[in-house]
């Protein structure tokens, strides 16, 4: 016992001799599998990855005990070989351990994210500019069968590439095809805990996912360098164009300035963190905004009576003389709520980022030793029976009031966005690029399985985001939608 209030670590699963108790975790997803291991285990669990005490949290009250209470205490992040490898050791902001160089990155990208909010660059301005430009390209395509998702990434990619580097992406650009396809390479081989995160000596035998992973980091660290010197060369201290420039603002006043905070020493403003902190931001920016676009067009298609609600909503609130706004979100409720809802069934990242205890501390009734690492099972939290009626059942109707004309969070249990000292750093950006993306498209087209085409598959495929398998979709114009916008069509 090491304190009255305390009764030592959590239940702890049989470690199993090596490769410990992982092999015998793969037959299920990692996050169902944890959720399953509730029952033998309780609500807190640990396990061992080699060397490394791994708690597992599936409740909510434990859960924001980590995120919240003690949020300082739980804010550190474990090092591991793959991240190690996209992130320079930790020089970026989601996989940088708590520290004040972390501390002092995410406050200059809050600073340039909320910068965005106004001026006539801002970010609604470009939404929209880019959803303009998605429907009129599912227009041109007709209504035949179409994967929706490069489009909807360069959409997204095209956001937040204003905001990064001011600049965007045509149809076709090689730039735009290469950065596809190193950004899957990553999301398929990083923070999976595969066995060479658990294992850091695997390193040496050859090792495909490691391969992969590296020369996938390689193509991004050239993209991320080229824009970096093309923004040196043009930079100036008058005019902050995007994020980008605002972290070279940063770092040059750290260089000429001796008496600000970060000349203390506590600081590191390298260029490595830089172009870190800036391929995090795309990255996340990409991966994650996109991931929830397709997923929701997924259910969409599984349940047209929500889409055909939508769409009435829409009619009515917005009618068919003008586009959607910002503004509208206050008024289009059930198209609100059927988003918290795609968030709550499919959470994009389902295991949030793993965190660290930096002292000796606990959870609950145990006790948890400095240096534990802690999951939370966003999943569990989400489909808790006890706190969601019929949790796999896709219903938005759950985030209304009784009298389905306003927005509720009906229980405790619910994270998207991880929350406390580590909260995801884009969640207003990627909620209004939801909202504008899904109503612009909405309004325009009706979403259906092409005929003779499978429902596309809800299971999901695990990784450091949770994406859909591939799906066809119709896009069929909606009445009076049938032209293109755009002078080239
Ligand atoms: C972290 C969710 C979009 C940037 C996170 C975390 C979650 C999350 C669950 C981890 C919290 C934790 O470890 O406790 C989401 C969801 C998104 C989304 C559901 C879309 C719907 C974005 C976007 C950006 C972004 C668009 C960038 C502009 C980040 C960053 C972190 C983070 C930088 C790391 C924060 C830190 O460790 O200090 N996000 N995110 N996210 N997110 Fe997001
Ligand atoms: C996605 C692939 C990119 O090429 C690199 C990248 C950077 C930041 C990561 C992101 C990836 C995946 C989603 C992450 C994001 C930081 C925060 C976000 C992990 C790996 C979430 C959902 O936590």
């Amino acid at each position: 016992r090491s304190s009255p209030a305390t009764r030592g670590g959590p239940p702890r699963l049989p470690a199993l001799p090596i490769i410990g108790s992982l092999l015998s975790l793969r037959s299920d997803q990692p996050h169902i599998l944890f959720q399953k291991l509730q029952q033998k285990y309780g609500q807190t669990y640990s396990l061992m990855m080699g060397s490394h005490t791994v708690i597992l949290v599936n409740h909510h009250h434990h859960a924001k005990e980590v995120l919240l209470k003690k949020g300082k205490i739980f804010a550190g992040r474990p090092r591991t070989v793959t991240t190690d490898l996209l992130t320079r050791d930790g020089k970026d902001i989601a996989f940088a351990d708590y520290s004040a160089t972390w501390r002092f990155h995410r406050k200059i990208v809050h600073g340039a994210l909320c910068m965005f909010g106004e001026g006539s660059a801002s970010i609604e301005k470009i939404i929209c500019r880019e959803a303009l430009a998605l429907s009129d390209t599912l227009l041109e395509s007709g209504s035949v069968s179409l994967d929706m998702s490069p489009e909807l990434t360069r959409a997204v990619t095209n956001v937040v590439c204003s905001l990064c580097f001011n600049s965007s992406y045509r149809r076709g650009d090689p730039e735009f095809e290469a950065m596809l396809q190193y950004s899957q390479g990553i999301v398929d081989t990083v923070a999976k805990d595969s066995l060479v995160d658990i294992f850091p000596w695997l390193q040496i035998f050859p090792n495909a996912d490691l391969r992969l992973l590296k020369q996938c980091v390689a193509v991004r660290d050239q993209l991320l360098q080229n824009k970096y010197e093309e923004h040196k060369a043009d930079y100036s201290d008058h005019v902050q164009r995007d994020l980008l420039d605002a972290l070279l603002r940063a770092k040059r006043s750290a260089e000429n300035n001796n008496t600000t905070e970060i000349t203390t020493e506590t600081v590191s403003l390298t260029e490595d963190h830089l172009l870190m902190t800036v391929g995090d931001i795309f990255g996340a920016g990409v991966e994650t905004t996109t991931t929830v676009l397709k997923w929701a067009v997924a259910y969409l298609i599984q349940h047209p009576e929500v889409q055909r609600r939508i769409q009435e909503e829409l009619d009515c609130v917005v009618g068919g003389d003008r586009s959607p706004q910002l503004s509208d979100r206050g008024s289009l409720p059930y198209l609100e709520a059927t988003i918290r809802e795609v968030l709550r069934i499919r959470p994009v990242a389902p295991l949030l980022i793993p965190h660290v205890a930096q002292t000796d501390t606990s959870i609950g009734e145990f006790t948890v030793r400095k240096g534990s690492r802690v999951i939370i099972n966003l999943w569990a939290l989400h489909h808790d029976e006890k706190e969601w009626k019929n949790p796999d059942l896709f219903d938005p109707g759950r985030f209304l009031n009784e009298e389905g004309t306003g927005l509720c969070i009906p229980s405790p249990s619910y994270l998207p966005f991880g929350a406390g000292v580590r909260v995801c750093l884009g969640e207003s950006l990627a909620k209004m690029e939801i909202f504008l993306f899904l109503s612009w498209i909405l309004q325009r087209f009706k979403l259906s399985v092409p005929t003779g085409q499978p429902l596309p598959s809800l299971e999901g495929k695990f990784g450091v985001v949770l994406q859909p398998v591939k799906y066809k979709v119709n896009a069929t114009p909606r009445a009076g939608w049938e032209k293109c916008h755009i002078a080239s069509c």
